[in-house]
């Protein structure tokens, strides 16, 4: 993978029928791997294949399950040459996944959820993104409870960094990500987004993932016009790219890659500009 200047595109593939976003479009493994190709094509770098939906309220899949959904799809895109990212929370698939080709594992719990993660990341010695998380999505809102918000989202992730760094696991395997949506309200979200210095500040790899995300239902909106739904909300999430760029990022995860393709474009030709 060439690292470009800016940060790198991660293209989300969601094998899962309720995603909040792309929910049922790619259930079938061969439509799954032509959509993350024309992805690559588009110009992503890499791609994220999850089995599991996040959104808040959403119940868990069984591993079986999770399991059928990705390992075809990561085998297919890893046969490809595809860079290859897990989104799951499980060991078990994390480590049927890297035997399958990938080379990131994406825990949106940061190994919280599933204790022999750290075993395994650290065995395989793959990058491990380590998302923010407070609980699982069924009732995770209930914990978007935050006196300041930038400072206790530093501050968790700083935490677990430690304890995953003390289990085994190399820094130099780390990213980080504040997890935009994941026990955060709206503005905790923009909070964040506005002090994404204070977590590039952590000196360690971030990821961003505001991609089509609620708290941009009704940004710029008047109070007479109708919510967007989510795939309209890519002109908004191509803003929230120009700020992470210029925060500096290591990525960000969404999906539209050719609008994020021009964010970046316009980032950086004013970058180069005299
Ligand atoms: N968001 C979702 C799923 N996985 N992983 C990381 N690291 N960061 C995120 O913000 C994140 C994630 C939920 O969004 P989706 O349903 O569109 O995939």
């Amino acid at each position: 993978m060439s690292e470009p200047a800016g940060p790198l595109v991660m293209g989300v593939v969601n094998v899962t029928p309720d995603s909040f976003s792309d929910g049922g479009l790619w259930v079938e493994p061969d439509r799954a791997v032509a959509h993350a190709l024309l992805m690559l094509e588009q110009g992503a770098d890499l791609v994220d294949v999850g089995g599991e939906s996040t959104r808040p309220g959403a119940d868990r899949v069984s591993a079986d399950e999770e399991r059928r959904r990705v390992l075809p799809v990561i085998a297919a895109l890893a046969a490809r040459g595809a860079t290859v990212s897990v989104d799951t929370m499980r060991a078990g698939v994390a480590v049927e996944a890297i035997g399958a080709g990938a080379v990131i594992v994406n825990d949106v719990s940061g190994g919280l959820a599933d204790a022999d993660m750290v075993g395994v990341v650290a065995e395989a010695g793959v990058r491990f993104v380590v998302m923010h998380w407070r609980g699982h999505s069924r009732d995770m809102q209930t914990r978007a409870v935050y006196a300041d918000v930038v400072a206790e989202v530093c501050d968790e992730l700083a935490s677990r960094v430690e304890a995953l760094t003390s289990a085994g696991v190399a820094r130099e395997q780390v990213v980080v990500d504040p997890g935009f949506g994941f026990a955060k309200s709206a503005e905790h979200n923009w909070s964040l987004l506005r002090h994404l210095d204070s977590i590039t500040a952590l000196g360690l790899p971030v990821l961003v993932g505001t991609s089509r995300k609620s708290f941009l239902t009704r940004v710029g909106l008047t109070s007479a016009q109708p919510a967007r739904p989510p795939d309209q909300r890519d002109a908004a999430t191509a803003a929230t790219t120009v700020l992470a760029a210029q925060a500096g990022v290591w990525a960000v995860r969404v999906h539209d890659v050719p609008a994020t393709r021009s964010a970046l474009g316009v980032v950086a030709a004013v970058a180069d500009a005299p």
